[in-house]
Parts: C-alpha cells; sequence; structure tokens
C-alpha cells in the first residue's frame, strides 16, 4: 500500500489518511473533554480500514463515561455494523489502551479480541493500573501494539520508517495533551503540588496594564477566546483579591460550545477582606458556592470572618503566610492539592503572576503578544516582580510553540520543574 500524502483537514468517512494524520486527528479531538475528563486525560481515538480509509474518531468526553477507544468503537459500528468489524482496520489512540476495570471496562480487553490489524498508541500510560499492561493484553491476543514514541514504522506501513521530525511532533503534542495527568501520576507519593499554568497576555514589549490600571484589551479576541478555553483544561483558575475589586471578573468559561460547565476559582485573600462582600462579586455570582475556594492566612484572618465565609457555602481553606498579608504559594498549592484541585491556571497582572515565577512551581507558561508597544513610562511588565541576578539563571522554556493567533503572538512552553 502507498503511503497518502499527509493533510491536515478534518478528515471525512472513507478518506485515505496518513497514520500521521490519523493521530494528529485523534490529538486534535481528545480536546473534546477538555474540562470534563479531569483527573482523567483527554485522550483520543481514529480508526482507518485496512486500506487505510478514515472511519470514526472518538474522545474521552467525560469522567466515568466511555473511554475514548470505547466512544470510537462505537461510532465505528454506527458505520460497519457490528464491532467485530474491526478485524483487519488499524487504531490510533493518544495514550495507551487500559488494561483494568476501573470507572469503565479495559479498553485493551474491550478491543483484543476484535483483532484489529494494529493499535499505535503515542505514549504510554504511567497510571501503575496500566504501565505496559495494556499493551501486553492486546500484543498477547497477536495484535501489532506499538507505543510511536518507541516505533521505528508504523504498523500499518511496515517498510516504510517514521519521519523523525514527525514522530517527535506527535509525541510531544500527546504528552501536551496530557501533561496534567502525566505530572500527578509520574510525581504521584512524592507530593507534586497542582499542575501550574500562568497566561500572560501583553504588548510586544511585556506591558500588561497601564499606571492607570487601564489593562483592556490588549490582545485581540481570538487570543482571549483561547484564555477561556485554557480555564476549561484546568481545575481551578486562581485570582487575587485586588483584581477581584478593580475589575470584577467572572473567571468562567464563555466558549458557545461548552455552555453551562461551572468552573471552580480561588480567591486569594489572605485577610479575608471580601469574604462579607462576596456574593456582590461576579466570580461569586456565576458559579455555586462550593466552586468559590478562598484561600486565606492562618492567623492573620479573623476566625469569625472564615466562619461566616463557609456559613455561606464558600470553601474558606487557610494557608501558611510568607509574611502578614502575604501567603505562601506553595503552600496554597499543596492544600488545593488536598482539597482535590489537580491544575491551576494563574492569569493576571504583575502581581499575581510575579511571585509564581519566582517560587519556581510553574509548570506550563503562555504568553500572547499583542503587536503594539506601549514602553516602561506608563506601563507595567508582566515581569517586573521577578527577577534573577544573573543573566545565566534566567527561567528557560522548554518545548516551545510560537504560533499567530489572529493578530498575536502565542508563545508557550514548560519549564523544568
Ligand atoms: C484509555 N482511554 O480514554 C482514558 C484512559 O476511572 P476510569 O475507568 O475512567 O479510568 C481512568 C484511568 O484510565 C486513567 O487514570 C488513565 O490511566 C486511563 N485513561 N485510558 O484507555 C481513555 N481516559
Ligand atoms: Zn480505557
Amino acid at each position: 500500500m502507498l503511503e497518502p500524502r499527509p493533510s491536515l483537514k478534518a478528515p471525512n468517512l472513507g478518506d485515505v489518511i496518513t497514520p500521521a494524520d490519523a493521530m494528529k486527528w485523534a490529538l486534535i479531538i481528545a480536546r473534546n473533554g477538555a474540562g470534563f475528563v479531569a483527573p482523567n486525560p483527554m485522550v483520543g481515538c481514529v480508526i482507518v480500514d485496512r486500506d487505510h480509509k478514515f472511519i470514526a474518531g472518538g474522545w474521552h468526553a467525560k469522567i466515568g463515561e466511555a473511554h475514548a477507544e470505547a466512544d470510537a468503537l462505537d461510532r465505528f459500528s454506527l458505520v460497519r455494523g457490528k464491532p467485530e468489524n474491526l478485524a483487519g482496520c488499524h487504531v490510533y489512540v493518544t495514550l495507551e489502551p487500559c488494561a483494568h476495570e476501573g470507572r469503565t471496562g479495559s479498553c485493551a480487553k474491550l478491543l483484543a479480541p476484535l483483532k484489529p490489524a494494529s493499535v499505535t498508541y503515542a505514549i504510554q500510560d504511567p497510571n501503575p493500573k496500566v504501565a505496559g499492561q495494556g499493551a501486553k493484553i492486546l500484543s498477547g491476543a497477536g495484535v501489532v501494539t506499538v507505543c510511536l514514541s518507541e516505533a521505528r514504522a508504523w504498523p500499518a506501513f511496515p517498510d516504510k520508517p517514521i519521519e523523525a521530525g514527525v514522530q517527535i511532533d506527535l509525541v510531544e503534542e500527546a504528552e501536551d495533551l496530557s501533561e496534567v495527568f502525566l505530572w500527578t501520576m509520574r510525581n504521584q507519593g512524592k507530593g507534586a503540588l497542582p499542575f501550574v499554568t500562568v497566561k500572560v497576555a501583553a504588548s510586544l514589549d511585556g506591558r500588561v496594564s497601564m499606571h492607570s490600571g487601564e489593562s483592556q484589551w490588549i490582545t485581540g479576541e481570538q487570543a482571549r477566546e483561547k484564555g477561556h478555553r485554557l480555564r476549561l483544561e484546568h481545575d481551578a483558575v486562581i485570582v487575587g483579591r485586588k483584581t477581584v475589586e478593580a475589575d470584577n471578573p467572572s473567571m468562567n468559561v464563555r466558549l458557545e460550545e461548552f455552555a453551562g460547565h461551572v468552573n471552580s476559582v480561588v480567591l486569594v485573600d489572605p485577610k479575608a477582606k471580601l469574604m462579607d462582600r462576596l456574593k456582590e462579586f461576579n466570580i461569586a455570582k456565576v458559579r455555586p458556592p462550593e466552586r468559590v475556594f478562598v484561600c486565606v492566612q492562618t492567623g492573620v484572618a479573623d476566625p469569625a470572618a472564615v466562619a461566616r465565609g463557609r456559613a455561606q457555602g464558600f470553601n474558606v481553606f487557610e494557608a501558611e503566610g510568607a509574611k502578614s498579608g502575604v501567603i505562601d504559594l506553595r503552600d496554597m498549592l499543596k492544600k488545593l492539592r488536598e482539597l482535590g484541585i489537580g491544575s491551576v491556571y494563574v492569569e493576571g497582572g504583575a502581581g499575581t503572576v510575579g511571585p509564581f515565577i519566582d517560587h519556581d512551581i510553574v509548570n506550563r507558561l503562555h504568553v500572547f503578544l499583542a503587536t503594539s508597544v506601549l514602553g516602561g513610562k506608563y506601563a507595567t511588565g508582566w515581569s517586573d516582580l521577578c527577577g534573577v541576578e544573573k543573566l545565566k539563571d534566567g527561567w528557560k522554556l522548554k518545548r516551545q510553540r510560537v504560533k499567530l493567533i489572529g493578530a498575536d503572538i502565542h508563545i508557550t512552553g514548560r519549564f523544568d520543574l
């Protein structure tokens, strides 16, 4: 069989697609689960027939519900009549099919007896209940099972080596897709803090607000929409008391296709100053009180105010302070992990972002840059409150990606923690 040329369009039923595109499409549709699957990973799965024609794609849409492979198989059966017709087909999945019976059945055990010709998965599932066991079940049943990160050729095209660049890109994308889950699983028992993503929207020269406080809007609508998607991909959004008082933001996800989604917010209010007025602010108006976490400082916040907050149903919790009125961010994150928050999204001005960078607790940084220059005379830079003394000590991004998004530039990457 000749390998078709790669394309990037959404495949139609019956289109001959490349294995790289099959995996790429699985990576794209996996994100349909954003906001609904945590603490599970987002996973996508694509099934092509023996001629490598696209038949179906599926994803893990909601915690407790069908895994990506089961969803893809359901859609496959709608087109091809019954699951048994999977025999001879090729399956592409962004994560190793699971071996265990959890909230749903095992995907490896679901696929194995149906005898697909091959299953290619992008990365191994580090969940100790899986960790290579899923692949073993499949290969034990005679299915050619390949982990893309170790593969030399696509199983559907065994005599064609995989282009190195394509392979690295797809594996990195799969790592990025599941990064919150992977971070948690790989650091289990080592006291891993929640995964921290910081987002900055700035001018080309890194300014985030005028000294007058004016900051809306520096970047364009498309970049702001991407920001909303990122809120969706985290368990909670963090916001400081000053931002709440100044801008009264909602910090919710306002995307048409995710109408009805409710996210959590963490308000950092060391002295519990907003407790009695919290109901007047949008963060508390757009979500039920149990989705509002308030971090106050031990020994500083008035216990009576804390009790009043709790009586209103807010999730008030204490963290140690670095000094009076300044929360120890590491301790706050530790407490959030204990409260079941596995990932947080930090957006805000220099006062919020700087301390997170300074504490070396940021896993991923997103910077959206408008192509305007504001200068430092009247505007604040996003990193004004953090810093290194020596050039060589600068925080360095890894696995960087750069994209144009509308008229703005989007740069993202990981910090090694
Ligand atoms: C897959 N496909 O789509 C996902 C997988 O609680 P459960 O039953 O939903 O199982 C969750 C675990 O299954 C999760 O920790 C991860 O190891 C794996 N996720 N596996 O084959 C999927 N979401
Ligand atoms: Zn599964």
